[in-house]
């Protein structure tokens, strides 16, 4: 028998070479299943049970069998206006019914989604459409005040390769969803296991962000062996609080994890506690994942909510670092279990363990998925550190990428030459080989959870015709951890700038709003370092966590 290999040449990244491809498949980790094939088997088992609720504005529900074939008859519709195997489709919902619809569709049919984030705007779209060359944009009509069908239309216009646009709601201009549908033509060749599912979002530190190619057997794998750590099967009921797109939400355990393994999923319009504890009470969840931020505030309002969390049995937090004195108010105020996760939407995922001691569980940020997940923890010159020293992490595994997709002179220096991801992150391993993050060594600033690239802002800022340079940096912030602060260098006689100006022309320029730098600075100059380049940690330590309006 020949084995296939990893992924489908042609699909633009590296990937597995086949002597480690062989060994995932031969343990057991890579099943030979896609997404697609999964919902048609759980359909088939269990065709009445609640796969999705979608509670907002009025109670939606769907069984396996409904979701099943709503997938099937999007998936018709969609073949049927050209969309084929291969295709890139930007998918930009918020967590209603519709995103996940809509997604099996494009895994049945093997076009693959690429996740766009409800907050993202002009700038970010437009380049997704334009780099992955995308054949269709799905979005809401609004969503938190904002018109998508406007974003849309200007992006069409742009995007020379983008022929539909498909609107959950009035579509305006646009192809109403809902008139997509329709009945099944005959079977689709669909994907393979070995082949993509999706391009996920990086965090990123460069100018752009950087896709992320995941095939549906690796991520299957990071789905069911999130699901056997965290206990998810066919009772759990799990709240989909963040984003859905993200891949936290998606596969740790996530909305994936959880119809893998036959429960339901029920999505939050908001994460705040107000939206959330009715709908826990509600709907009787049981598992639910948060970052920080947000968990901080569950606990605030945990203990004096006057409904009924009883049902919630696991909630994960992971995202950006969880302190462990917030940690340990979590689990009283909330009457349930905390886990901690570090993952990343490159691939590796860690774990604290049901069995874990309370004190690991606060104070660590976990375990890998897989005994096959290896692990560096490496100094500047990539040798290996003692056990408990800090240093950068490395992983390579089976289901870490081994490259972006079409971004080769990223990757080669993202992952060593024997294929080992570099995130970036510094850690020190315990000595039952858990993992504690300790800081950052990339060029990214996390701000609870979500990820800014400051050279992307850093360009943006550039173009203000009265500035000369610009530094944006992190400061250390009590709620999110992190906030960014822009150091701006005003040209030779410019008129002086108010902060409020550099932040309007950030926003004008057509990012997502968390992207907007929270602080401005003016300055002479900037910190060198020795070799006469810009210090960002000379720039971090001056910054003083200070308010401003
Ligand atoms: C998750 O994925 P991404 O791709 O948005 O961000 C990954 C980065 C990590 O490299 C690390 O810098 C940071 O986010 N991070 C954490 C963390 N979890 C993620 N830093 C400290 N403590 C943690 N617990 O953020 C993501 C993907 C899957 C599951 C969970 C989070």
């Amino acid at each position: 028998m020949t084995t296939p290999p990893a992924t489908t040449p042609g699909l633009d990244a590296p990937t597995w070479p086949e002597e480690f491809a062989a060994r995932y498949r031969a343990a057991g980790y890579w099943r030979g299943e896609t997404f697609g094939a999964v919902l048609r088997a759980r359909a088939a088992a269990h065709p009445d049970r609640t796969a999705l609720v979608d509670p907002a504005p009025d109670r939606r529900t769907w069984t396996y069998r409904e979701l099943d074939e709503a997938a099937d008859r999007m998936a018709a519709g969609f073949a049927a206006r050209g969309i084929t195997k291969g295709d890139r489709v930007v998918v930009q919902l918020p967590n209603v019914g519709e995103f996940l619809v809509v997604v099996f569709a494009l895994f049945r049919i093997g076009a693959l989604p690429v996740y766009a984030l409800p907050a993202h705007r002009d700038t970010e779209i437009a380049y997704f459409c334009a780099f992955t060359e995308a054949v269709a944009y799905v979005v809401p009509d609004r969503h938190a005040g904002f018109d998508h069908r406007a974003l849309a239309s200007r992006i069409k216009e742009r995007t020379p390769t983008l022929r539909h646009v498909f609107v959950a709601g009035e579509p305006g201009e646009h192809t109403a969803l809902a008139e997509v549908p329709c009945a099944p033509a005959g079977p689709l060749d669909g994907p393979e296991p070995h082949e993509l599912a999706f391009l996920q979002l990086s965090g990123g530190t460069t100018g752009v962000p950087k896709l992320i190619p995941r095939t549906h057997d690796d991520y299957g794998y990071s789905l069911w062996g999130s699901n056997e750590i965290c206990g998810v099967d066919a009772e759990t009921r799990f709240l989909v609080a963040l984003p859905a797109a993200h891949n936290f939400p998606m596969s740790s355990p996530g909305w994936l994890g959880v119809l893998y393994a036959g429960g339901t999923v029920v999505l939050c319009p908001r994460p705040d506690p107000a939206t959330a504890f009715p709908l826990i009470a509600q709907e009787r969840i049981t598992m639910t994942g948060l970052v920080p931020p947000l968990a901080l505030v569950w606990t605030e309002a945990g203990p004096d909510s006057e409904h009924d969390l009883s049902s919630l049995e696991l909630v994960l937090v992971g995202g950006a670092k969880f302190s462990a004195a917030a940690a340990r108010r979590l689990e009283p105020a909330l009457g349930c279990r905390l886990m901690q996760v570090f993952g990343m939407a490159e691939g590796l995922v860690n774990y604290t363990r049901r069995d874990d001691a309370p004190e690991t569980v606060v104070t660590t940020q976990g375990l890998p998925i897989s005994p096959d997940d290896e692990i560096r923890v490496v100094d500047d010159a990539d040798e290996d550190v003692p056990d408990g020293a800090f240093g950068h992490l490395l992983t390579r595994g089976p289901y870490t990428i081994r490259g972006y997709w079409r971004a080769p002179q990223h990757n080669a220096r993202a992952f060593t030459a024997d294929g080992f991801y570099r995130t970036g992150d510094i850690v020190r391993r315990t000595p039952t080989g858990h993992l504690v993050v300790e800081g950052r060594a990339k060029d990214q600033i996390n701000r609870g959870g979500e990820k800014v690239a400051p050279e992307e802002i850093e360009n943006i800022v550039l173009g203000h015709p009265s500035v000369h340079d610009v530094s944006v940096v992190a400061v250390a912030d009590a709620y999110l951890g992190e906030r960014t602060l822009a150091y701006v260098i005003l040209r030779a006689g410019a008129e002086p700038l108010k902060p409020v100006a550099v932040k309007r022309h950030v926003r004008q320029a057509g990012v997502a709003d968390y992207k907007v730098p929270d602080l401005v600075e003016f300055v002479d100059a900037f910190p060198q370092t020795g070799v006469g380049k810009v210090s960002k940690n000379g720039l971090r330590s001056a910054a003083a966590p200070t308010e401003q309006h």
